[in-house]
Order: C-alpha cells, then sequence, then structure tokens
C-alpha cells in the first residue's frame, strides 16, 4: 500500500497546505500536487466542507490536516514525526489543538489575512480585524511560548507539532505586527529563528504574489 500514488490536493497560499507538504517532506514522500482553490466562487473540490487540504493514497482518502500528518507519519518510512515518550507525544497533540482551536483564526485568518493577503491582493482589508487578530495573539503566543520552553517539544527534534506550527506563525511573523509581537516571546521567538531555515521549511515556502490563479 505505501507504494501506490499519493496526491495532495492543496491550495498555495493554505497554511493546511503548508502543514501537509511539511509533514511529506520530512517523510520522503513522493507524491503528485493538485491545486484547488477553496476560496474562489463556486469551487467544487474533494474536501466535504470544502476545505483544504486532501491526501489520497491509492484507494484511501483523508482530510483534516492532523489526520492527514498521522497517516503520513505512520504509513511512510523516514524519521518519525511523533515522540516515543507519553509526555512529549501529549504535548504534540495540545499544540495541534491550540493552533487549530485557538491559532488559526486570530494568527492567519485576522491578522496575516488582513494585514498581508489582501493588501498584496488588492483585496478589501480590514484594520478592525487585524487589531482583533492581534489582540489574541499574546494569549496563543503565550502557551506556544510555555511548551516551548518546558523543552519537550519545539525544542529542536522535529515532530507533528512543528509541523503544524510552522506554517502558522510564518503568516502571522509576515505582517509587521506580527513580527513584533513574536519577539515578546523569546522562546517561540528561538524556536521560529531555528525551524525557518530547515530544508522542508524552505522548500514549502510559497512566495505571495499579486497572480492567484482561480480554480
Ligand atoms: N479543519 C481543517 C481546516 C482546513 C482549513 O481551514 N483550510 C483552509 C485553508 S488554510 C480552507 O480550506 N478554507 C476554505 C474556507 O474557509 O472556505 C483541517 O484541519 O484540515
Amino acid at each position: 500500500m505505501s507504494g501506490a500514488a499519493v496526491v495532495l490536493t492543496g491550495f498555495r497560499h493554505s497554511v493546511y497546505t503548508r502543514v501537509a507538504r511539511i509533514a511529506l517532506a520530512e517523510k520522503g514522500v513522493d507524491h503528485e500536487y493538485e491545486e484547488h482553490d477553496p476560496f474562489a466562487p463556486g469551487a467544487q473540490g474533494p474536501h466535504p466542507f470544502g476545505r483544504v487540504p486532501v491526501l489520497r493514497h491509492g484507494d484511501f482518502t483523508i482530510y483534516e490536516t492532523a489526520a492527514i500528518t498521522d497517516y503520513v507519519d505512520r504509513a511512510f518510512d523516514g524519521p518519525a514525526l511523533m515522540p516515543v515518550d507519553a509526555m512529549a507525544a501529549a504535548r504534540v497533540g495540545q499544540v495541534i489543538g491550540i493552533v487549530d482551536a485557538y491559532g488559526y483564526w486570530p494568527l492567519v485568518r485576522q491578522v496575516y489575512s488582513h494585514a498581508v493577503f489582501c493588501l498584496v491582493l488588492g483585496e478589501p482589508a480590514s484594520s478592525e480585524t487585524v487589531a482583533e487578530g492581534l489582540a489574541a495573539g499574546p494569549g496563543v503566543l503565550g502557551a506556544l511560548d510555555a511548551v516551548s520552553a518546558e523543552g519537550l517539544v519545539l525544542n529542536g527534534g522535529f515532530t507533528r507539532a512543528d509541523c503544524h506550527l510552522v506554517p502558522m506563525i510564518a503568516a502571522f511573523a509576515s505582517a509587521p505586527q506580527g513580527a513584533a509581537m513574536l519577539g515578546d516571546f523569546p522562546g517561540l521567538a528561538a524556536w521560529w529563528a531555528m525551524v525557518r531555515a530547515r530544508p522542508s521549511v524552505v522548500e514549502t515556502d510559497v512566495p505571495l504574489t499579486s497572480e492567484l490563479p482561480r480554480g
């Protein structure tokens, strides 16, 4: 089964797609990539809730990014993306939960979208929305800073926690206000300074341009 074709459907500027791409890169999984913009009007994709990414492996289809990275880690050879230690493994799940439940919306959909993405694409942006996202930032960054300071994960040993957190922090820190706020959390800032140079992180960094393919 692990020799079957692997196809990732995603959107080039999607942080969740980048999570999956980082996991695939870390495991060294050869795969095809299909572009699908879930925000395009009338977009019909393979995800029943209209999101990306979706992974196919032969006849097996999986969506929800945490399930995708779990599957990629278990189904393919390559370096393990989960710690063996029970506490460290629990922290990985906690980081993914923080990112999904409390981080994605303010850091990405409020700050990054309205302070970076919309400006580059010439789409309407809301400074109120940026302010709302920034107001939520210290709570999220503080929780993650505490995890990195503890040393179980986000400490140099690359795990699914890093896969899930990298795209969110990359997007947030691409806004000047986000980069400034990240500097207030030294543990997390040091983690980001280290991890951003990693090959899987560099090769999945898609530059944002004003030409956004639709479809
Ligand atoms: N719970 C989903 C979230 C994925 C998600 O929100 N993806 C965004 C792109 S980063 C998306 O497809 N958004 C489309 C929309 O909100 O309509 C997962 O973990 O995969």
